[in-house]
């Protein structure tokens, strides 16, 4: 397994299309437990391909306490969704940044699983919001899309202000 580099936001590669998976084959595989380290080791709740600069359709979650429930969701798609809610959210592309997003609050998603079985969850609160939130970077959007002009500025100010520090 390896550790691999998260892009960071406003880099054009997050903007990319990810495209379907249509073969699960070791690549495939190989490419969730490299995702599944990476998440937990940065740490989050969830990492979409995109993030890791493979522009595949793959994302990988775990909202547990004990970070034992790794779910793997390759091609997946909302089918189905109801309600809506304004929850905080977070990304590991874009640090230290919190605002608030308004999510569908329960949701359907199909997707297939690293066996290539078809699969349909239902899923609602922090599980339903990452799902919408990786699905989001898989087509190119990062949750301060959702977010102002004015404030994806001043996110990008603040986030080129942090990246001269570290430097
Ligand atoms: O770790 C993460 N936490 C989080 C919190 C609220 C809403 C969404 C998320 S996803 C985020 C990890 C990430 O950036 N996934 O793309
Ligand atoms: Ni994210």
């Amino acid at each position: 397994m390896s550790l691999l580099p998260i892009l960071r936001f406003p880099d054009p590669r997050l903007k990319k299309v990810a495209a379907p998976v249509t073969k699960i084959d070791d690549g495939i595989r190989r490419l969730a437990a490299d995702m599944a380290e990476t998440m937990y080791e940065a740490p989050g709740i969830g990492l979409a391909a995109t993030q890791v600069d493979v522009h595949r359709r793959v994302v990988v979650i775990d909202v547990s306490e004990e970070k034992n429930q790794l779910r793997v969701f390759v091609n997946p798609e909302i089918v189905a969704c109801d309600g809506s809610a304004l929850g905080e959210e977070g990304c590991l592309s874009v640090p230290g940044i919190y605002d608030k997003v308004e999510r569908a609050e329960r949701v359907s998603v199909r997707y297939l699983d690293l066996d290539g079985r078809a699969q349909v969850l239902e899923a609602e609160g922090l599980l339903a919001v990452c799902i919408q939130h990786e699905i989001d970077h898989l087509n190119g959007k990062v949750f301060v899309d959702h977010l102002s002009q004015l404030k994806q500025g001043r996110i990008k100010s603040k986030l080129a202000k942090q990246a001269r520090v570290t430097a």
